[in-house]
Order: structure tokens, then sequence, then C-alpha cells
């Protein structure tokens, strides 16, 4: 009875040998990227290479049920598998040693493979997973030493039955009646430098690990750069017309505030960029290779744009949606700079993370249209996580195929010859904005009192404009929605019907018409492969 108790205290223990190891792993790993290498952090590497290789669905699946809080879900997922791997690893050295360190190392190789294969690693980016798998070596061979010391020790002690374990060294049985103070004293140096050793590692472990992470995700000078940046002011600037602006609450103001403005990308970290080493490459199909620096970019004069952005995930009624001022540059200019050869029909688009976009170069070199390099988001330099120094902006085209963030190359090329992040992945290579309407108040499915009560939300055909806004009650007649003044046919415009509200549940359909004439597709359209369709209908309950 004693001796099975014993015998799972110390699978106990050797778990949490196991667990203080792989802290030290991850701990002395995250300190070395702080010093060598940012982006060298195994946790933030292998999660970057899951992302990279899950497949559709399953990212859909992700994004449906933890929403923007998918990634901290996958942090939390490789988090967990790190507890359990390490948890066996430290069983498995206490049982089968070297088996724990065996799996320490695979660990370690795994992850300093996921780290060297990312896009624009430092040529210094092995050295923190192979010193932290270095040191957590060490700390499960010593913790298990110390471990087998006091098992073998404690067995011993115990008047034991069974016979012991093929691995642990042969010891003499003592007989009862001469207790063997020296088998004790055995027992107690071993337990009390495990729990020394444990201690002492477990916890410099979190420490330097989180204090790490934390200095390396905090204190960017990036940030203070950009923060201190100032830029030229613009030549010309957005004229928002009377009546652009309609005041009703629960409506979406007309440029989003860039702290609510939706994010998605593929980058689990922020790429920071010093804007001072900032290059932009064009090349490829070019009569030259061109280089640009931040400051050639601003040298080339800025302008302001109003253009609405939208993600080919924002369902019908998404939040996936938002609109701002940008400065930037046409990119028809840049393009011109370095000549584009009259066989190509593609821009590929890079980010420093290794993000591709493929825009047509049609829409690149558009007289008509407003395709920008972006420098500043409604009023100050571009947000971190909205692609400092420079991203891409082009009205009508989802942001996946167009809106390129922290880019860095321009590669002119051909669909036939070249293939975008998400191209392989279920999207298309060319994906337009289907124009849409949505409802922003009442808010779906809050109930509201009985009376005049406006209906109101956003409407965006960017490139073409909203000609007609329309809304049906109950499957009524559709009543014309009034509008806002539109900026321009780039940036949504909202709109809203006075609703005479009676008791009762409520079906809102609301539908769009652009200036072409078209009306919004009726039919339901997921959002792979190339963006959702349908008319948004609300149930709103009356009290
Ligand atoms: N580097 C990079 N740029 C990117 C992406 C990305 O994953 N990586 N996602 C694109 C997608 S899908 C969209 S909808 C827009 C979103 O831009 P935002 O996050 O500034 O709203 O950025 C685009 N640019
Ligand atoms: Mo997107």
């Amino acid at each position: 009875m004693a001796e099975r108790r014993t015998g799972k205290r110390f699978f106990f223990w050797a778990a949490v040998a196991g667990l203080v190891s792989g802290a030290v792993f991850l701990a002395v790993a995250e300190l070395f990227a702080l010093l060598l290498a940012r982006t060298a952090s195994p946790i933030l590497a292998v999660g970057g290479f899951v992302i990279d290789i899950v497949p559709q669905p399953f990212k859909e699946f992700a994004i449906a049920t933890f929403g923007e809080y998918d990634k901290i879900a996958l942090l939390a997922g490789l988090g967990l598998a790190v507890v359990i791997a390490s948890a066996i690893g430290g069983i498995l050295q206490l049982m089968r040693p070297p088996l724990g360190v065996v799996v320490l190392v695979i660990a370690g190789a795994l992850s300093t493979a996921a780290i060297v294969t990312r896009a624009g690693v430092s040529p210094l980016a092995f050295v923190p997973p192979v010193l932290g798998t270095v040191a957590g070596a060490v700390i499960l061979v010593l913790l298990a030493r110390r471990l087998q010391r006091w098992r073998t020790a404690a067995t011993a002690s115990v008047p034991a039955k069974s016979t012991p374990e093929p691995t642990t060294p042969p010891i003499t049985k003592p007989s009862p009646t001469d207790m063997p103070k020296k088998t004790v004293a055995d027992a107690q140096m071993g337990r009390r430098g495990f729990f020394a050793l444990t201690a002492i590692a477990g916890v410099s472990a979190v420490v330097v690990g989180v204090a790490s992470r934390v200095v390396s995700m905090t204190v960017s000078s990036v940030e203070s750069i950009r923060k201190a940046l100032t830029l030229p002011s613009p030549r010309s600037t957005v004229t928002v017309p009377d009546g652009a602006e309609l005041d009703v609450p629960g409506l979406s103001p007309l440029y989003t505030p860039n702290k609510d403005f939706y994010r998605v990308d593929t980058a689990l970290t922020v790429p920071t960029i010093d804007p001072d080493t900032w290059r932009l490459v064009i090349d490829g199909m070019v009569d030259q290779r061109v280089e640009m620096s931040f400051q050639d970019i601003l040298d080339m004069g800025l302008d302001e744009y109003s253009i609405t952005l939208t993600c080919v995930s924002n369902e019908v009624g998404g939040e996936l949606v938002g609109s701002a001022k940008w400065l930037g540059v046409p990119i028809r200019d840049v393009l011109k700079k370095a000549g584009v050869k009259s066989d190509a029909d593609m821009v590929l688009s890079r980010s420093v993370d290794g993000y591709t976009a493929s825009t047509p170069l049609s829409s690149l070199t558009d007289e008509n249209l407003d395709a920008i390099l972006a420098v500043a988001m409604n009023g100050e330099p571009l947000p971190l996580e909205h692609g400092f120094p420079v991203r891409m902006v082009v009205p009508g085209l989802y942001g996946y195929v167009s809106a390129t963030k922290w880019l860095t190359e321009l590669k002119v090329t051909t669909f036939d010859q070249d293939e975008a992040y998400w191209t392989p992945r279920g999207y298309s290579a060319e994906a337009p904005i289907k124009f849409s309407s949505r409802v922003d108040t009442p808010k779906l499915g809050s109930a509201i009192e009985a009376g005049r009560t406006p209906i109101a939300g956003v409407a965006w055909a960017q490139s073409v404009g909203i000609e007609r806004v329309e809304v049906s009650i109950d499957d009524g007649e559709w009543m014309p929605a009034t509008l806002s003044t539109p900026v321009n046919d780039d940036t949504w415009v909202q709109w809203f019907v006075d609703w005479d509200a009676t008791p009762g549940t409520h079906y809102v359909a609301v539908r769009a018409v652009n200036k072409n004439g078209d009306l919004q597709i009726e039919e339901r359209a997921p959002i792979a492969p190339d963006g959702s369709s349908g008319w948004q209908r609300s149930l709103i309950r009356v009290n």
C-alpha cells in the first residue's frame, strides 16, 4: 500500500521535473531571442507554422468559434501541448532514461526548424532554441537524477515487497530491524536536492521567460519611433461634405477610429519595422529593379484618400469592414519608376513576414482608381497592427488580395507564374468586393420600445458607389432609406429610415443598389472562395 503511494508520488514529481525543464527550455530560448533574434521564440514560431499549415475549414472553424481570440486560443492549445509533452518527458526520464531528454531534443529540433524556416529570420535565429534545448536537457537530467536518488533511498527504507524497477540500481535490502540510517539520509538528501533545484529552476524560468516575452512585446522601440514621427502635410485633403455623417445613436461613425478598426492577418506577433531601415523593392517583370526608402515615398508627396476596407471573411451583417482617411501615394506612380513590362498581369505584394497578396495589375495602373501605398490612417502614422510603416489599400478589392500590411516588395508578375498566400488555401486569386449593406441599429436580438425608432446602418460599393438603400419590414414593400451625403464612391454611406415600431417581433431586411444599377445579390454565399453575399434580415423584438 505504502509502496504504491510512493510510486505514484514519484510519477507526480517526475512530471513536475519535466514541466520545470520545459519551462527552462522556453525561458532560455525567450531570453536569447530577445537578445539576438526577436523572431526566434519557439512558441510563436511553432504557432506561426501551425497557422500556415492548418487546413482552411479548420481555420474557419477556429475564427467562427473564437473570433478575434483565435490567436489566443491557438497559443493556449500550444501551451497545453507543451505542458503535456513536458510532463511525459519528465516521467520518461525517470522511468527510462534518457527517453525524456530524447523527447526534449525532438521538441527543440522541431521548434528550431519552425524558427529558421520563417521568412526574413536572422542568421542567428537557431541559437535561442538550441541553447534552450541544452539548458532544458541539463535541468531534466539533474532533476531526474536527484529524484531517482530520493526514490531509490525511499523505496529501500520502506520494507519493499515488490522487485525494484529494472532501471534502478540494485539495492541491498535492509533488514527491518537494522533500519538503515544511511538510506534515510540519502532519501532526505535526494529529496532536498530535488526540491531545491525544482524551486530555483522553476521560479527563475517563469521570471526570466515572462520578463523576456513582456519586454520583447511592449518595449518596442519601433512604437516610440512611430510616436515621434511627424509626416509631411498632405498636398490635398479629403473634403467631408455637410450631411456626410448622420446623427443616429448606435450608427457606425463615418470614419472608424483606429482603435476600433477591425484587424485581420496571419501575424502572431505584430512585425516591428524601423522606417529608417525599411525598403520597398519593385522587381519582377520590370524595366529596372527599383528600391525605395520611407523618405523616398514621403518625397513623392502625400495626398489624403477616403477608402472603406473590407475583409473577404465579413459575413453579411458582419463587423470586418471599416473606413479611414489614408495618407499615401498612388501605386501606379511607384510602378512607373520601375517600368512595367506589357505581358505582366499581376502584382504579388509581399509583407516582411512572408505574407503575399495577388492584385490584378490593371487595378494598380488604372488612372481612375485610387490604389495607394498608405503611410497614415485617420491622422496618425499607420498603427503597428495596421501595417506600419507602409501598407497597400485598393478600393474595391477585398483586403486579402490588395491590402498587404508591412509591405516590403511589389513583384510584377503574372497569375500564371505566381500564387499568393490565400490562393492554395481555398480563396480566389482575384476578388472584387461584393457590395453590401448592414443594419447597425436597432441591434440584432435586442428588444426596443414601441414608437418611432430609426433603423440605420451603412452600405458600401467601393469604386462604384451606392445609389440607393432599401428597407423592408415584415416582408412588406421596399422603402427607400435616406442616405448620408457620400464622401466619394470608395467610402461607405450611412442610411436610415424612420420606423413606427409596433409591439411584437418584426423582420427587418436591407438591400442596396449600386451606381451601375445593380441590385445587391440576394442569394446567400459563404465567405469562401470570394466573399459572402445575401441580404441581411434581422429579427427585432418590440415591447
Ligand atoms: N502582411 C499581411 N497583410 C495583410 C494580411 C495579412 O495576413 N498579412 N491580411 C489581409 C486581410 S485578409 C485584410 S482583410 C486586411 C485587413 O487590414 P486591417 O487589419 O488593417 O484591417 O489586411 C490584409 N493585409
Ligand atoms: Mo481579409
